[in-house]
């Protein structure tokens, strides 16, 4: 029996309560895909609505915490130590077309460090939850990076930049030198569940830019806790002021940093 603390816990039954009209919404977009209108709209609606049931929920049991959240943005709290950063969707654009991979991320900022990570992905009922010092799991399994310890036998997850998002060369490099030194690169759309993958072990690691604080708060220390290491593009912390993220196992952090480094030496690939 996993004993866990009653913030991790209050985190838990937020993401769940808020995942019950997000599925029901879901299978409203599955059907809105074939409609002229298409589902736009609706998704917006399911963004908001889920995000305001996540700060109802949180909220009420930590009112002093403040907030950093994709759509309501910032609220201060009275404790300036504690913030909720909230994605209530990561993996919207999975979500508007309908393909079932995306999630709920909850992360708890204290004096600038994340120590607790929630990441519940409601279409398979997974919940990746961790807080610092106290492990990783899903469910109630307890979580494991990889054991592989080879690039040539190691899988990576990114994201691909996309019109209107700068950084497709410095992409198209970074894959470049990526493929050429592992068994493959997979891009599934979301950064929290890329994150809680890399804890699980299901690949080795992940990497990409671009990205914002609220993707990526929640899974920081679900891969930590699983034995994992992430970092900027610089090897240091500031991977949510950066909005950029290296992660990977214990084996493999270094060299798929110091791959994505040799692209980036004498200014890298700008667009
Ligand atoms: C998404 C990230 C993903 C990135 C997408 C998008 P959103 O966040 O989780 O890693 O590649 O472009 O930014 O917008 O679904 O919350």
């Amino acid at each position: 029996m996993i004993t866990r603390s009653a913030t991790l816990n209050v985190m838990m039954s937020a993401a769940r309560k808020a995942a019950r009209g997000l599925i029901r919404d879901f299978g409203e977009v599955e059907q809105l895909q074939v409609s002229l209108k298409g589902p736009s709209d609706f998704v917006s609606s399911a963004d908001l609505k889920t995000e305001k049931i996540l700060r109802q929920e949180l909220q009420k049991a930590r009112p002093a915490f403040g907030f950093l959240m994709e759509e309501g943005g910032r609220i201060e709290g009275s404790d300036a130590s504690h913030r909720w950063i909230i994605d209530p969707i990561d993996g919207t654009t999975n979500f508007l077309h309908g393909i079932p991979h995306f999630a709920i991320s909850i992360g708890l900022e204290r004096d600038g460090e994340i120590i607790a990570g929630v990441v519940y992905e409601p279409v398979h009922d997974e919940m990746f939850h961790a807080e610092k010092g106290a492990g990783a799991y899903l469910n109630e399994h307890r979580l494991r990076v990889s054991a592989r310890r080879r690039m040539d036998e190691a899988i990576f997850a990114t994201g691909i930049p996309y019109k209107g998002r700068p950084g497709h060369r410095q992409f198209l490099a970074d894959a470049e030198a990526v493929m050429a030194n592992s068994a493959g690169i997979r891009r599934f759309g979301s950064a929290a569940l890329d994150l809680a993958y890399v804890a699980a072990g299901r690949y080795e690691g992940y990497w990409e830019s671009g990205i914002k604080a609220w993707d990526i708060a929640g899974g920081i220390v679900l891969v930590r806790e699983a034995g994992g290491y992430v970092t900027d593009f610089d090897g240091q912390g500031d991977m949510l002021q950066k909005g950029e993220v290296v992660a990977a196992n214990d084996q493999l952090h270094r060299p798929l940093f110091s791959l994505l480094q040799s692209v980036r030496k004498d200014g890298g690939h700008p667009d």
